[in-house]
């Protein structure tokens, strides 16, 4: 049995909907899924704990995609309207239900591999904070190999990508303090945080890169969600 993977998608609003509000998921994921041997399933928007218990239970492990930011509230409740003009796309209940998630996926020692917000959301909901804006990491070539990393620790992230030091860019904000049981594994040569990971963990790792954009173009970029559908198998 292939092992299944909870995505967590996006919300959006349709304007030109009477019921606009809504989820995406970028088929780039689900499809990098089921390259990488998973059955991927969209999980639905919700802060019911019932709900998520459920799927927290039936999947064997859970992507957190891309999308808008992060809330400040979950972060930096007291920062200045100079900064929090920065903030876009945010949505509260995405927010509280992947912090839910990750939390108790920790908790049952479950893997999750975060992308992009996925990294950022990951380091908040254990206790790190995040840069409201920065520039120069936004690149409108979604499979642009934009930037260099510099690996810092070997880890699952630096193996399965064979030390490959080159990744796509599209975030303006990202990891500032680091969360407590985490350690940062390949940084910009700017010193943003594009990967980090939880050494004590099955497989808690997350990038700030997108790789799901990559994997038809580097064999490196599906070697990670090859691993990490491999450290899925063998969980319900
Ligand atoms: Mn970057």
């Amino acid at each position: 049995m292939k092992p299944v993977i909870a995505i967590t998608p996006e919300a959006i609003t349709l304007r030109s909907r009477m019921d606009g509000r809504g989820s995406f998921c970028g088929v780039s994921y689900s499809e990098a899924i089921e390259l990488g041997g998973g059955v991927p399933l969209i999980v639905p928007l919700t802060r019911d704990h019932r709900v998520l218990d459920h799927f927290l239970e039936t999947c064997a492990g859970w992507l957190l995609t891309g999308g808008g930011d992060v809330a400040a509230k979950f972060y930096a409740p007291r920062m200045s309207m100079s900064q929090r003009k920065r903030i876009s796309g945010a949505d509260e209940v995405r927010d509280e239900m992947e912090i839910y998630v990750l939390r108790k996926l920790q908790e049952r020692d479950q893997p999750v591999f975060g992308i992009c917000r996925g990294i950022q959301v990951m380091n908040v909901a254990f206790g790190g904070t995040l840069m409201p804006h920065l520039d120069g990491h936004r690149n409108p070539q979604p499979d642009a190999l934009a930037h260099r990393i510099e690996w810092t620790k070997h880890g699952w992230l630096n193996r399965a990508m064979e030390g490959f030091d080159r990744v796509n860019t599209s975030h303006h904000q990202a990891v500032d303090r680091v969360a407590p049981g985490f350690e940062v594994v390949a940084r910009a040569p700017d010193g943003v945080v594009e990967a980090m990971e939880r050494p004590d963990a099955r497989f808690c790792c997350g990038v700030q890169f997108h790789p799901e954009r990559l994997v038809k173009k580097a064999p490196q970029f599906q070697n990670l969600f090859r691993e990490f559908v491999k450290a899925c198998r063998g969980r319900r």
